[in-house]
């Protein structure tokens, strides 16, 4: 209704109108009533207590206990680290740094690709706020903490209903002596598809000026092209280029020799040549096995000059151990997550490296009892989050046939769940690994992994195998994705793209040759601000155009949303995920120093309409709220 009235009037927008138009047109002057911030969020309690939160089991609020925060001396002073070698030494100073250190360094991920890995990425801001100082005061050592990207930006405004860049800024006040990294997928961004030169350049300029230091960047087939727009970028800021190359195949298979040694050396000169600071080695699946990996970090040790950065998957239970005989090649930094947001598809435990290494001469400096610490607070909040855990129980070497990333596992399950193919998920597994060949062997991470899922999914679905997508081909109606990936619209394969499966699946269109990049229109920021600003009727953030420019139509829901029930990143997060039990009572801090106390009071009865009203006591009056009840 707010976006219906005079605001948005053309006459008013432009200045052309006199007083008869008040007189004209009456109805352009009835406002909305607006709600308050208390009644907002009591609307969400109310509907989420109702109605339960999607992705989970509708139940009763379980009981938690809460979770346990390493107690600190209150004096405790931040300790210098990484974040004050960069700003003190720039890039080149830091790397040299890394260079000269004995020790293998960390990065810690539990703030990201742990939680991605585990939980589909449903982390909420405030549990890692209320760990976030004493972390960074705990861990001061680190290599850097990563934070961002990835899946962690859709996911922030699609379920989690916050804002990515709050979450940066959040942290960075939190987190000063530290370096902060993220996942970039080269020209998509944090996205699924390729977006216009000017718009990454954009983001990421944006990402550094709110607090990301290091910048892996990686493309989702290893096509080098699809990186430079990114690694140029970063290097403008100034922050660290981590450019990375994706492990897939095997280099001790001698059968498989389309992804071989010199396959790997010959991408590590290339990106040290586009100006990487730093070489990523993203073993996206954990398919890395622990001679493999002796033998790829030694020989790409030999070929180029700049440090190089392992990022690994403990699905199959090695990871321990492809980490060891990485570090006896001589990497110079590796990812571990908390021991208890660690193993399976996450990375591998922190805690565990630091014991496998007793004895060792690059056992990295870190304090174990402040892991250990904090591992106990992962592991009671994870509890919250119970219902996105994919199920996995125990190692699953199987990952070495179907290659699925680390990433990928719990959400493609989720996928698999919300199109009725959760009973079906070893067929779907199955049938990723056959896509995969269909498919000419090709790179399997985000988003070309989403693709293989796709397409996987859709064969289950249909009941297809391989023959019947090259036979039925013209009627069937191929997931958009498919088809992008075959135009070209993620860039080139290794080895190209096989021939007839192309024709097949394009019906006609003809694929790109160039990079997709080069074709596609610059973003008009200065449109997309005034668009935002007609829609939302308020002034929006640089921060916000970026959103809204990568994922329009995610954003706009988002600020719906929060227009409708306020800001929820306030709530904890049983509240959040669950609503609240009758007669329990909580408070949530809307901002700092103002508290609101909230008591669930009674439901009233469903009405012939759908609603019921949910009565509540805010700050000890009477509040009711009117909510639709959707079951
Ligand atoms: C991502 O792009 O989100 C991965 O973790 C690969």
């Amino acid at each position: 209704p707010f976006l219906e009235n005079v605001v948005k009037h053309e006459l008013f927008l432009n200045g052309k109108y006199d007083t008869s138009f008040i007189d004209t047109t009456p109805e352009l002057f009835i406002f909305p009533v607006r709600k308050d911030r208390g009644t907002k969020m009591l609307s969400y309690i109310g509907t989420v207590t109702v109605n339960g939160f999607p992705g989970i089991e509708k139940k009763k609020r379980p009981v938690f206990s809460k979770p346990r925060i390493p107690s600190l001396p209150f004096d405790l002073a931040y300790k210098e680290g990484t974040k004050q070698i960069l700003e003190k030494q720039g890039a080149d100073g830091l790397v040299q740094w890394v260079k000269d250190q004995k020790q293998v360094l960390l990065t810690d991920t539990t703030f990201r690709d742990a939680h991605q890995s585990l939980l589909a990425t449903r982390m909420r801001t405030t549990d890692i706020a209320h760990i976030a100082e004493p972390t960074a005061k705990l861990l001061p050592e680190l290599f850097s903490f990563e934070m961002w990207g990835g899946a962690t930006f859709d996911v922030a405004y699609r379920f989690l209903k916050e804002d990515p860049w709050d979450r940066l800024l959040n942290f960075r006040e939190k987190i000063p002596n530290v370096l902060f990294q993220m996942l970039i997928r080269g020209a998509n961004a944090v996205g699924y598809k390729n977006y216009p030169d000017n718009l990454i350049k954009e983001f990421v300029t944006q990402s550094a000026s709110a607090g990301i230091d290091v910048f892996r960047i990686f493309d989702s087939l290893n096509w080098i092209k699809g990186m430079e727009v990114a690694i140029d970028a970063v290097r403008q800021t100034g922050k660290i280029a981590e450019a990375s190359i994706c492990y897939t195949g095997d280099i001790l298979d001698p059968t498989r020799t389309k992804y071989n040694l010199e396959y790997y050396k010959n991408l590590a000169k290339e990106l040290e040549n586009q100006g990487a600071h730093i070489l990523g080695i993203k073993d996206m699946a954990g398919l890395l096995k622990p001679e493999a990996a002796y033998r790829l970090v030694s020989e790409l040790k030999a070929t180029i000059d700049i440090p190089i950065h392992l990022h690994t998957h403990d699905t199959s239970g090695n990871g321990i151990y492809t980490y060891a005989r990485a570090i006896d090649g001589g990497v110079d930094i590796v990812d571990v997550a908390m021991s208890t947001m660690a193993g399976l598809t996450s990375q591998p435990s922190g805690n565990s490296l630091y014991y496998a290494l007793e004895g060792n001469q690059r056992k990295p400096d870190v304090n174990i009892d402040a892991l250990e610490k904090l591992s106990h607070y992962w592991e009671d909040v994870r509890k919250y989050y119970q219902d996105f855990e994919s199920g996995m129980m125990s190692p699953h070497s199987e990952i070495y046939q179907h290659e699925m990333p680390g990433g990928q596992y719990s959400n493609l399950q989720q996928q698999a769940k919300a199109v009725g193919l959760g009973e079906r998920w070893d067929e779907v597994k199955e049938m990723y690994s056959r896509v995969n060949q269909m498919f000419g062997d090709i790179v399997k991470v985000t988003p070309s992994s989403k693709v293989v899922g796709d397409m996987a999914l859709f064969m289950v679905q249909n009941d297809l195998n391989e023959e019947d997508v090259v036979l039925k081909g013209n009627s069937l109606d191929f997931p958009d994705s498919v088809v992008e990936l075959f135009e070209g619209y993620l860039g080139q394969p290794h080895g190209g793209f096989p021939e007839e499966l192309q024709k097949v699946i394009l019906k006609g269109k003809k694929p790109l040759e160039v990079r997709p990049g080069e074709l596609l229109e610059p973003v008009d920021f200065n449109t997309l601000q005034e668009e935002l600003y007609e829609e939302l009727g308020r002034q929006v953030t640089d921060f916000e155009i970026i959103s809204y420019a990568l994922y329009p139509k995610v954003f706009m829901e988002y600020a719906k949303t929060t227009e409708l029930y306020g800001d929820i990143s306030v709530l904890d997060t049983p509240t959040f995920l669950y609503g609240m039990r009758l007669g329990e009572e909580i408070e949530v801090e809307i901002e700092t120093g103002k508290t609101l106390i909230v008591k669930l009071v009674s439901i009233g009865q469903p009405q012939a309409d759908g609603t019921r009203v949910i009565y509540f006591e805010l700050n000890g009056q009477p509040r009711e709220v009117v909510i639709k009840d959707e079951s």
